[in-house]
């Protein structure tokens, strides 16, 4: 299909036997982003951020009130199926912390401007160019791959603990799954299962010790999700996606204000948020580090986000959701784990992955994660005893 291979070239971008396929990119992306109601003369449009799943680019437009920046995505259809849920949940999360913005929060903070197509809709569903959406870009904003320090580690804690508190009045029930079950770990079991079944990329024999680390923890990796069942901790809406780079710092004040990428927000539980965060957040190194010695989690930055956590979102909590606060990191980085682990397996069709084995080497960093907070659960367990007794 056409537009695959130009998606394709974009990561080759330089070599001149490309230069066909970006011009056609090119004209492609101008017809998208022209397609949305916007005012003015497009200037310029090009790649931004870096996430596993969308592809985003960034236009700039020059119009009578000067210039504005838009952020234009291709929704991956592959991993949401039903574009229409994700765009529904977005649509209801984004109007009701707006509400509680102007209400309770603090002026500071802002949410995702959905700008509609020239048809009035949500997003583009285009047969030959995909399913698209156009947000505002939330001015004087920066993102993080990797934290920097352990300030913006509490700053990105505090910012999604305000988050989920904006969202905690918020009936669950208002939301659909845009990706059914995307947070239950027992389903990453069966689906690890299934891909050591039909080895279909013929790479199990190369990942024995990983197969048996994942099955050894099944009982941790199984804690949330039962927790749920049983109904010991409340279903709420969460974000289910709280990586680092999700929360927008103001590039003067250095806070955090933000939170964007509310493609998976759904029901579920606020511990796969808070778990996901330190996980994303706490270790200093790349998601796909080969060099495991480099992989561990910083006592300071867990420290850190739990205080900016608590801090925001405390008197939400439950007392069974703070008893398994200092668990659910290492459940997300096992269940994360699992699934690169699984997508390695299947030929790396989920993940997008830039160089072989990359799915594997993320794999392997998350289960050194696991090892690591392992090593230091007394002390996860006593910094939020510390912290509620302060
Ligand atoms: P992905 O699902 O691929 O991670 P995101 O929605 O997180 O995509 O967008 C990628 C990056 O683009 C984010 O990490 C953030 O830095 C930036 N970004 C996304 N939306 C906006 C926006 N509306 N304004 C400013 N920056 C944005
Ligand atoms: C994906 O879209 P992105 O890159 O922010 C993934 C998350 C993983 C994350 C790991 C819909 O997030 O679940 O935790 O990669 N999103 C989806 O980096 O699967
Ligand atoms: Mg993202």
């Amino acid at each position: 299909m056409l537009w695959r291979r130009i998606s394709g070239a974009k990561a080759t971008f330089v070599t001149a036997a490309n230069t066909f396929f970006i011009v056609l990119m090119s004209l492609d992306l101008q017809t998208i982003a022209k397609s949305f109601a916007i005012e003015g003369a497009l200037q310029s449009i090009a790649p931004f951020g870096s996430g596993h799943i969308n592809e985003t680019y960034r236009s700039v437009w020059q119009s009578d009130v000067g210039t504005r920046a838009f952020i234009h995505q291709r929704i991956n259809h592959n991993v949401f199926k039903d574009v229409a849920v994700v765009m529904k949940n977005i649509a209801v999360v984004t109007r009701h912390v707006r509400q509680r913005i102007a209400q309770t929060g603090t002026s500071r903070d802002e949410t995702l401007t959905i700008v509609p197509t020239r048809e009035g809709k949500d997003y583009l569903a285009d047969p030959a160019l995909g399913f698209w959406r156009t947000y505002l870009q939330v001015e004087n904003s920066e993102s993080f791959d990797i934290c920097p320090d352990a300030a913006h580690a509490e700053e990105a804690a505090r910012t999604f603990g305000r988050f989920l508190a904006y969202l905690s009045d918020l009936n669950p029930g208002m939301l659909g799954e845009p990706i059914p079950r995307f947070q239950d770990t027992g389903l990453r079991y069966e689906q690890l299962e299934a891909a050591l079944q039909s080895d279909s990329a013929m790479r199990k024999e190369a990942v024995a010790s990983e197969i048996e680390f994942a099955i050894s923890r099944r009982p941790v990796g199984l804690l949330i999700m039962e927790a749920l069942r049983k109904g010991t901790v409340p279903l709420r809406a969460t974000h289910s996606d709280p990586k680092v780079n999700n929360v927008l710092f103001n590039t003067n004040t250095k806070r955090g204000f933000c939170v964007v990428d509310l493609d998976t927000c759904m029901p579920g539980s606020i511990l796969y948020d808070f778990g996901d965060l330190v996980r994303s957040t706490a270790v200093p190194s790349a998601e796909d580090e080969v060099d495991l010695s480099k992989v561990h989690m910083s006592a300071e930055y867990y420290s850190s986000l739990t205080k900016g956590f608590l801090e925001s979102f405390r008197s939400h909590m439950t007392a069974r959701e703070i008893e398994l606060l200092p668990f659910a990191p290492r459940v997300i980085a096992l269940t994360l784990g699992i699934r690169f682990l699984t997508d390695y397996l299947n030929g790396d069709v989920y993940f997008r992955v830039h160089r072989p084995q990359q799915n594997l080497d993320r794999c392997r960093a998350q289960f050194q994660i696991v090892r690591s907070m392992e090593a230091q659960q007394e002390y996860m367990q006593a910094a939020v005893a510390g912290l509620l007794a302060a």
